[in-house]
């Protein structure tokens, strides 16, 4: 996401580090460059002249900073700035004191309301609530039966009926009363443009639920299209909020830097990705450090704590320590990772990490190559993986569908991981944090994590 963006600006950043002084000329110089990024990015014209502006008052004043040198106040700077563009703070959600919260979700065609409303719903679930969803969606054939499908798949449930969308809006608030379900989630059906059809049937679907909140749900790779049709939107449904989604594919990141300052909404949650988990609540000044290459670190704590298990890890982390890593927990770790989502994702989370390996292709196809080969060993080859001679390496080649080579591979890579493993001081390797209690340091947890899969997905 966001490349184009992301790559303009670590050139302009490495320009301007190597700089000593930074004059008047240096700073136009850089105003410029910065300028010309955000446009081929496809930012709105007024937003990018405010923005430049705002850094240049700031880097052409007296904001001078004893500690920091010329290009780093500058970096800092346009970090604020950028910040303040996406929006500054974080949108907050609160609770009705009268459940359930109503959140209405509207958009045109195929703009991701569906699988954001199951997103919404598994997001809300972690945080203790209890969602219920409602398919307001009467147009589409199959519309109704997706949202249920997706419901299942995050454990909430979907109330609709075959009568006409505003009584199953009603219905569906009914039923959530009565099975005592503190949000409930409307899904709408989209149009392929805005037309007042559309409009009409959504202001009277949100007029017998009355919504806490309204987002507007867009595809961000439509750049300005989206803050157009937001625009309109707003003007008849008062919305709350943006939900951005397609952000994975979106490589220019217009939508996201303009509508906020167009618009005068937030963008409240973002979405990279069709599965439910690929959705998280929007952090302008993480966006921003991650467009300017600083990487989202935070981001990334976030989901390996949501979707790591503690008690996994530390397992781990102990036969590591007795130097007896064998393939059955590598296998476990494998089964974590997957379950944070994409590693392509979370590579380009990590501040620092270079290019190439940001670019190479870590196909899921390959995790699952490993993990059939591991699955093809018996349980005494996975604890002593020494065993494994010509004749059973050809056994599990061909239990896994894999080759002979393959199979050579992954046993060559998993013993250099473990000898590396067992030549690392423990302290270093895990922050310092190795023999710390359970619900100890993040950095523990960090590494635990990202040691065994960092070692593999070289
Ligand atoms: N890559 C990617 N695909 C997404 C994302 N969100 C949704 N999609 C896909 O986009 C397509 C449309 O998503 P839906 O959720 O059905 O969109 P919708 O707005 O409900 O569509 P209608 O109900 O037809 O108006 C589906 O194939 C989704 O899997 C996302 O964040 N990233
Ligand atoms: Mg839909």
């Amino acid at each position: 996401m966001f490349e184009t963006l992301t790559d303009r600006f670590e050139g302009i950043l490495t320009r301007l580090r190597s700089r000593g002084r930074l004059g008047d000329a240096e700073v136009t110089e850089v105003l410029h460059e910065i300028r010309v990024a955000l446009l081929e990015a496809d930012v709105n014209l007024n937003v990018v002249r405010d923005l430049t502006e705002r850094i240049r008052a700031r880097c052409s004043g007296a904001e001078l900073s004893k500690s920091l040198t010329p290009a780093q106040q500058v970096i800092k700077v346009v970090n604020e700035e950028l910040t303040e563009t996406l929006g500054g703070t974080q949108f907050k959600l609160s609770y009705a004191s009268k459940p359930p919260t109503v959140v209405l979700l509207a958009g045109l065609q195929g703009s991701g309301k569906t699988t954001a409303a199951a997103s919404l719903a598994r997001w809300f679930r972690q945080q203790g609530r209890h969602p219920y969803l409602v398919g307001a969606d009467l147009q589409r054939p199959a519309a109704v039966e997706q949202l249920r499908v997706l419901g299942e798949s995050v454990g909430v449930g979907v109330f609709s009926e075959p009568t006409d969308p505003v009584t199953v809006a009603r219905r569906g608030l009914e039923e959530a009363e009565r099975l005592g379900r503190d949000v409930l989630i409307v899904d709408t059906a989209g149009r392929l443009a805005i037309d007042e059809e559309l409009m009409e049937e959504v202001r009277r679907i949100s007029s017998v639920v009355e919504p806490h909140y309204t987002f507007l749900v867009v595809d961000a790779m439509t750049g300005q299209d989206a803050v157009r049709t937001a625009e309109a939107f707003n003007a008849t449904l008062r919305l709350d909020g943006v939900i951005l989604t397609k952000v994975d594919g979106d490589a220019r990141g217009g939508a996201a830097l303009s509508v906020k300052q167009v618009v005068g909404k937030p963008i409240a949650f973002v979405s990279t990705g069709e599965r439910p988990a690929d959705f998280e609540p929007f952090h302008p000044d993480r966006l921003a450090s991650r467009i300017l290459g600083m990487g989202d670190v935070l981001s990334l704590i976030e989901r390996a704590e949501r979707e790591y298990d503690q008690e996994v890890a530390e397992k781990a982390v102990e036969r590591l320590q007795a130097g007896r890593f064998t393939f059955d927990d590598f296998l476990e770790q494998l089964q974590q990772l997957k379950k944070m989502g994409p590693l392509q994702g979370m590579l380009g989370m990590l501040p620092g990490v270079p290019k190439e390996v940001k670019n190479a292709k870590i196909e899921e196809k390959d995790v699952a190559k490993i993990e059939a080969i591991i699955c093809s060993m018996t349980p005494s080859e996975r604890d002593e993986p020494n065993l494994i001679d010509g004749s059973r390496r050809l056994r599990i080649a061909n239990g896994s569908g894999t080759s002979a080579t393959e199979v050579n591979n992954l046993l060559r890579q998993f013993k250099e991981m473990q000898k590396l493993m067992r030549s690392m001081p423990m302290g270093k390797m895990l922050g310092g944090g190795a023999r710390q209690k359970r619900g100890g340091s993040r950095n523990k947890k960090k590494g635990g994590r990202v040691t065994p899969s960092a070692r593999h997905s070289r």
